[in-house]
């Protein structure tokens, strides 16, 4: 892991780098909140934040989950994400905690916090994961506002896709927008790990998906076992990049197996990145998938396939430092 920078003030808005906006001092006792991408450091000020005044470590997930999703400069998470091939803007997420509670929703619309609607998935029904319709009709009923998630921005970058790909399925399609593989702009889902001094833990992953999907396309992040995995006593880990190849292997449930077996967060993330590429050889050339994990010790993990992985580490200080990721592949 390389150190990027460090952010001792907590940064707010999309780089890290620039965040100028100072919190109140105080410390969280053995706290460390790690996400995914350089914005992840807004997210974990707004996550440790909650923390510091008291909140449930499910409580400072879904705050950190919902910077992301109302920028509007972002474009893979909630509000102005890029839209499915037909013009839809649909949200995945899940939230999850270490006694076995779950919620998640896919393909919900017209909702900008995604997380905390996965949130009232888990609090008050039945079940772990509504999808479509469904979680949108959810998300009325739970009062949360209607709103149109398609900017001007991300309307257009719709619509030039269409006029290069004619509107063919096709993965990894934020590799034509960004023309940097590999990189933040390239697949940025925020995916939220917290653990405090008890070694509780908790864990959040929102996105609005892979560019220019097929309508019903759903990704690794709102799947327990794929984008987010928690459990007692051993740790967690969350994933970004090319969903279908997390899914494929249900990588964050498998990086949290290889800690329960003994490896460290950083030899489990090793290790599924590595098990990727050999079970996909040419399949994955140019495909980003990074995994971040976090034990109850608040030892932290981070690998990828390409460079250009970036994510942000809080301790109880509230201290954010910004790291690159270890890459398999060179670029
Ligand atoms: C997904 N991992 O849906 C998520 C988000 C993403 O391109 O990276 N999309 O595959």
């Amino acid at each position: 892991m390389i150190p990027f920078v460090t952010i001792p003030a907590k940064a707010r808005g999309r780089a890290a780098a620039t965040g100028t906006a100072p919190m109140s001092a105080g410390r969280v006792s053995g706290a460390v909140i790690l996400s995914t991408w350089d914005f992840g450091a807004a997210a974990n000020a707004a996550a440790f934040a909650r923390l510091r005044s008291g909140g449930t470590l499910i409580d400072a997930v879904e705050a950190g989950g919902m910077v992301p999703e109302a920028d509007p400069t972002n474009h893979s998470v909630g509000y102005a994400g890029y839209p499915d091939r037909d013009g839809h803007v649909t949200l995945d997420a899940v939230i999850m905690d270490d006694a076995g509670g779950v919620g998640a929703v896919a393909a919900l619309e017209n909702t900008v916090h995604a997380i905390s609607v996965a949130r009232r998935v888990m609090e008050r029904t039945p079940h772990t994961l509504l999808v479509g319709e469904g979680a949108t009709r959810f998300a009325r009923d739970q009062g949360f506002p209607q709103q149109s998630l398609l900017t001007p921005d991300s309307e257009k970058a719709w619509r030039d896709w269409l006029k290069t790909a004619k509107y063919q399925p096709e993965a990894n399609s934020e590799n034509r927008i960004t023309r940097t593989p590999g990189g933040a702009l390239d697949h940025d889902t925020i995916g939220l790990l917290a653990r405090t001094a008890d070694g509780r833990m908790a864990g959040a992953c929102t996105t609005s998906g892979m560019a220019f999907k097929m309508r019903g396309r759903v990704g690794d992040s709102p799947q327990v076992g794929s984008g987010l995995y928690v459990e007692a006593g051993v740790g967690g880990a969350t994933s970004t990049g090319l969903g279908e190849e997390v899914t494929r292997v249900a990588g964050s449930a498998r990086v949290v197996a290889s800690m329960r077996a003994g490896a460290t967060p950083q030899q489990a993330c090793e290790e599924v990145v590595r098990h990727i590429a050999k079970l996909r050889g040419d399949a994955i050339r140019g495909v980003q998938v990074g995994f971040l994990a976090l034990d109850t010790k608040g030892n932290v993990g981070a690998f990828c396939l390409l460079p250009g992985f970036t994510y942000a580490v809080t301790d109880a200080q509230g201290t954010t430092t910004v790291l690159k990721a270890r890459s398999l592949f060179q670029a």
